[in-house]
């Protein structure tokens, strides 16, 4: 649910990264901050205990202002994965615009994806989110590892949900910026049919990404 305000020309947009513990959501969101253009990087909030598992949220604040000057704020959250943060974890995911789930695609871990992403569908219909309408990505995270489930295999289980499925490894940095892209495109989409970016605004998909991305590291 974007929060809009007409009058002020100000929109702030919500992505989440939701997912089993030790998936690999924060790391995902190091790594985009590394990728994300300086100019209108905010800065990176992580809350976390002394052995690095988040135990409430981090977030990632980023500020673009279109050409009408519409200013938006795109903030990029993580959740904490371990089951006993599920409080936490619905709080969070309160007025999401955008969905990215980060699976461990370790074959151990297949079971902790399938309930994660149970709790994400029950807990979507809690903040009464409707799942088919939502900007959704999946990522499968942590292809460096041995022992993973292969990707035909992971595409197979998925193809079904017409799910955008992407391989990562957020250790490595590739995938991060895909899966990130592909998130911000879905909700793109989902932003102008509503209020007219291109027309009203001047703020084309193309040019939104680009925002986002800083040239100079490239
Ligand atoms: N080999 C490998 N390790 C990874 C990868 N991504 C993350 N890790 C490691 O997995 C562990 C957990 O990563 P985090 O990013 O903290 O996981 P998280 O999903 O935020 O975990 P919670 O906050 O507990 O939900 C860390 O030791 C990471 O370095 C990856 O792509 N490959
Ligand atoms: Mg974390």
């Amino acid at each position: 649910m974007i929060e809009y305000d007409e009058l002020e020309k100000r929109m702030v947009l919500k992505l989440v990264y939701y997912g089993p513990a030790m998936s690999g959501k924060t790391t995902n969101l190091l790594r985009l901050h590394d990728l994300l253009a300086r100019e209108g990087l905010g800065d990176l909030m992580m809350l976390d205990t002394a052995d690095d598992r988040t135990i409430f949220f981090d977030l990632l604040p980023f500020f673009l202002v279109a050409p009408s000057g519409l200013k938006i704020k795109l903030k990029i959250y993580t959740v904490p994965g371990q089951v006993r943060h599920d409080a936490t974890r619905k709080a969070v995911l309160q007025r999401a615009d955008g969905v990215a789930f980060i699976a461990d695609s370790q074959t151990g871990e297949t079971a902790n994806n399938v309930a994660s992403f149970e709790n994400l569908e029950s807990n979507l219909a809690l903040v009464g989110l409707d799942i088919d309408k939502l900007p959704l990505v999946i990522q499968f995270n942590k292809r460096d590892m041995a022992g993973i489930v292969p990707e035909e295999e992971i595409l197979d289980n998925w193809r079904s949900t017409g799910i955008p499925v992407i391989m990562a490894s957020a250790l490595q940095g590739w995938g991060v910026w895909e899966t990130f892209a592909r998130l911000i495109e879905l909700t793109y989409a989902h932003l102008d049919s509503r209020y007219h970016l291109t027309a009203e605004h001047g703020l084309d998909q193309r040019s939104f990404v680009e925002r986002l991305t800083d040239r100079s590291r490239e």
